[in-house]
This record gives C-alpha cells, sequence and structure tokens, in this order.
C-alpha cells in the first residue's frame, strides 16, 4: 500500500513557507520556529541512527573516549531541541516531558509569543532493540503579555486546553525518518533524505480511514481493566467476517508509532485507565493533545472514553490522561461500550 500522493519534489521548508501565504496577517515568525525544530530533529535523527555505534566507540558506561559524559539519548534528544529552540526569539516558554518545571527562555535571548511543549523521545523503551521512538510536539500562542517569568506564570502560559494548539506534529525515527504536522490547515508528511539533508513531501492532506479491523492495546493489563471495557474487547475478537472481525492487533508500544500507523491504516489506538493507573499512562499536554489535533485535523477523533481530549483543561504539565484515538467509528464504538449502549456477555 502505498501513501505517496505526491508528485512534486517539495521540501518541508518550501512547504511551511507556502503555508504561510494560507495564514492571512503570518508574520513568517512561525515558519522560522518550525525550520529550527525540523533542524532538531534532524540532529536527534543522526544521533538516533548511530546509538548502537555510540556504544561501540567508545561511549561504554557513562563517558565516551574523550572522557565526555554520555547523555541517554531521551536526555541528549531534549537538550537539542532546548538548545535549538531558546535563541530564535520566537518562544515564551517550553515544557517538556524530560523536564519536572517549566523551561524559560534564557534572559539574554529575544522572546516571543509562542509556548512549545513537547516529548523529545517517545518510546525509549524501545530504543535498546532497535524499535521505532519518536519527538511529539505541540505548539500555542501565550495567552497574555505578561513578561513575568516566575513558575506559576509561565505554568499557566502552558496548560491551555489542546484546541488551543496552532500546530502540532511529530517526528518519527523508524525505517526512515518521517516528519508529520499540521498548521490546522490538515495533516502533510515528510520524509527525511539524508543524503540531501532534506524532508521531502510524501503524502499531502492525510485522511484517516473512517473505520478498520485494526486495535492497538497492551492486552497484558486486560484483567485491571473495566468491565466494559473487557466486554468491547471480547466483542471485537469473535469470528464474524460478516462484521469485519476479528480485528487485527498491533501493538509496538511507541505511542506516537501506534498513531503513525493508525493514521495511516485506521483503527483504533488506546492506553486506557485500568485499576492500578486510574488516568492511564500518557501525558495530555505534550502527547495526547499534539496527537489529538493531528487526529482531528485527519478525519479522527480523540477522547479520554467520554470527552473530547482537545476541550480537556489541564491542571498541570506532566497530567496523565487516558487515551483512546483514531479512526471516529472506531472512538464511537469503543465508547458506545465505556457508557454502557453496546453489551457483549462474553461470560
Ligand atoms: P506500556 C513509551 O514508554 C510510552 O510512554 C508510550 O509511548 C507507549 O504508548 C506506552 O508508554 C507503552 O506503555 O505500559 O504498554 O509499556
Amino acid at each position: 500500500m502505498s501513501f505517496f500522493n505526491s508528485s512534486r519534489f517539495i521540501t518541508l521548508e518550501h512547504y511551511i513557507s507556502s503555508e504561510k501565504d494560507k495564514h492571512p496577517g503570518a508574520t513568517g515568525e512561525f515558519t522560522y520556529l518550525l525550520h529550527d525544530l525540523a533542524l532538531a530533529i534532524r540532529i536527534i535523527s543522526r544521533e538516533v541512527r548511530r546509538a548502537g555505534l555510540n556504544d561501540i566507540i567508545g561511549m561504554a558506561g557513562d563517558t565516551n573516549v574523550h572522557g565526555e559524559q554520555v547523555k541517554k539519548l531521551d536526555v541528549y534528544a531534549n537538550e537539542v531541541i532546548i538548545q535549538s529552540m531558546d535563541h530564535g526569539g520566537h518562544l515564551c516558554v517550553m515544557a517538556s516531558e524530560e523536564n519536572e518545571h517549566p523551561i524559560p527562555i534564557p534572559d539574554k535571548f529575544d522572546k516571543g509569543k509562542y509556548i512549545l511543549v513537547f516529548d523529545p523521545l517517545d518510546g525509549s523503551s524501545n530504543i535498546d532493540i532497535n524499535v521505532t521512538i519518536g519527538t511529539i510536539f505541540g505548539l500555542y500562542k501565550r495567552t497574555d503579555d505578561s513578561s513575568d517569568t516566575d513558575m506559576d506564570t509561565l505554568t499557566k502560559q502552558i496548560i491551555q486546553p489542546g484546541y488551543k494548539q496552532v500546530a502540532a506534529g511529530y517526528a518519527l525515527y523508524g525505517s526512515s525518518t518521517v516528519f508529520v504536522y499540521t498548521t490546522g490547515q490538515g495533516v502533510n508528511m515528510f520524509t527525511y533524505d539524508p543524503t540531501i539533508g532534506e524532508f521531502i513531501l510524501f503524502h499531502e492532506n492525510v485522511k484517516i480511514p473512517k473505520k478498520a479491523s485494526y486495535y492497538s492495546v497492551n492486552e497484558g493489563y486486560y484483567n485491571f481493566y473495566s468491565d466494559e471495557l473487557k466486554q468491547y474487547l471480547q466483542y471485537i475478537k469473535q469470528d464474524k467476517a460478516e462484521k469485519d472481525l476479528p480485528y487485527k492487533l498491533r501493538y509496538i508500544a511507541t505511542g506516537v508509532a501506534d498513531f503513525h500507523r493508525t493514521l495511516l491504516y485506521g483503527g483504533l489506538f488506546m492506553y486506557p485507565s485500568d485499576s492500578r493507573s486510574p488516568n492511564g499512562k500518557l501525558r495530555l499536554v505534550y502527547e495526547a493533545n499534539p496527537l489529538a489535533f493531528l487526529a482531528e485535523q485527519a478525519g479522527g477523533r480523540a477522547t479520554d472514553g467520554v470527552n473530547r481530549i482537545l476541550d480537556i483543561k489541564p491542571t498541570n504539565i506532566h497530567q496523565r490522561v487516558p487515551l483512546f484515538i483514531g479512526s471516529k467509528e472506531n472512538v464511537l464504538e469503543v465508547e458506545s461500550f465505556l457508557k454502557g449502549d453496546l453489551k457483549f456477555d462474553y461470560k
């Protein structure tokens, strides 16, 4: 199945610039910001691809041949993004999965009107087995012109509901490096060609299938799920070809990779709450909200099982949220079981 639907060689920079024209009054600041972010992703991609090699060339233990402190890849990715984005003059604050508190812009740099939230390396538990990992980001405009930089003020700037995002996207470090983003004008996908150092458009205005027979969840936690969710999981395992059942299970355990497959093939990716984790595991601000913006832009749906993810008002930067995301009909189907409208007597 080919998703290539662009017959022109268009680079990410060219596409971002051309999109600027679709935003009346766009200052171009946004264009520079995405350009800087794309640079950070190129640098992270290079290091991800060398990760195994780094161990061989003497980055054993926690120091390399130069006696330098070796950083874990997710710590390295975090620093690359911060150091690529803090001096462009476009941001007033950042928030990262790796930093407990907001990341202020150093006084020596100009500040701008945007706020960047990100998970620098999602799926880092998969790094050592060479399984796809990724970077997730969301972008907001500041809510007021306060120049205060105390942590409470900066936190208030960050914890906006997801529908306020002006852009969101992710990079996927898999068999190739892919960059996917939206500015509210649809979802576009680019593949990185390291031989020319450019991201090339390969799928424009991505639309998720309305429904598909794929589901993605960690079935290992089945016994901790609600009975309503168990009914759903048993229902989709039935041998009923006329209802496109059973669904096929796919689970990478890198959320952004499970989402990417769901965006292209359709179906449902979920990380539900369970009896041990009442709010699930995924983070609202820098994981669920960016993916939810992309899903809706591609014609899909994203909820916590009841509420639209993008409408949830965060109470803190790192709060967790249950996530059901993917094809609209697949998400509505699981929601019908969760609220008891659909039942399946599997006992
Ligand atoms: P589990 C990766 O560690 C992550 O945060 C997400 O990317 C992924 O969806 C989830 O955890 C996997 O968690 O409990 O299935 O191992």
